[in-house]
């Protein structure tokens, strides 16, 4: 066994139920509700109103006891409710990992997009069921669920990258996902 700074935890099993979107054991569940996502939808006044509106649950993070430290690698299933403000539909509020580190999204319930941003070119990646999105280092990214279920997906990542949530604030994303009659539209961010 090599000599690590922070001892890692000890092996242990993590029982995945795809069609229940569930993780087990179970570690922190993060709750983002309407208010935690201050300058993020393009429409500040609507965002404002649906805070006031009662301030509903955006979308909420599930994670496994493996803990966010350098070379251990924590999973976590997130659910996004359906959902628009003024046109936009809801999403995650994206970061970037400072330490430039990949990332992996299986998609397990719902429709959803994979929004990625490297401060000049935007990517888009349609994720259903069974769907790996790729996140490589130096894309920020944020989920987005396009339907009218809720979208939920499997995100493996290495301990060590951190998140800013800065980043996402200053440069954007490059686009936006909008409601359209027949599904959605990317627009200018
Ligand atoms: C994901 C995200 C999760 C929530 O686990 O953290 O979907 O999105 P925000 O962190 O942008 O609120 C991930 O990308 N981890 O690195
Ligand atoms: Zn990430």
């Amino acid at each position: 066994m090599p000599e690590f700074a922070t001892p890692p935890i000890s092996p242990f099993a993590i029982q995945f139920d795809a069609e229940a979107a569930t993780l087990t054991p179970e570690g922190p569940t993060l709750t983002r509700r309407m208010s935690a996502l201050d300058g993020l939808f393009k429409d500040h006044d609507a965002w404002q109103q649906a805070v006031a509106d009662g301030d509903p649950v955006v979308y909420s993070v599930q994670s496994t006891p493996v803990p966010e430290v350098d070379r251990e690698l924590p999973q976590s299933i997130t659910s996004i409710e359906a959902g628009t403000t003024a046109g936009e539909f809801w999403m995650t509020k994206g970061h970037q990992h400072p330490n430039h580190q990949g990332e992996i999204y299986l998609a397990l319930h719902g429709t959803g997009g994979l929004l990625m941003f490297d401060g000049t070119e935007t990517q888009w990646i349609d994720m259903v069921p069974g769907t790996i999105g790729y996140i490589p280092p130096g894309w920020a990214h944020r989920s987005v669920n396009v339907g009218a279920d809720p979208y939920k997906f499997l995100a493996v990542y290495p301990g060590g990258a951190g998140h800013d949530y800065g980043w996402v604030l200053e440069h954007g994303m490059g686009k936006r996902a909008y409601a359209v009659t027949d599904g959605f539209e990317l627009r200018e961010f």
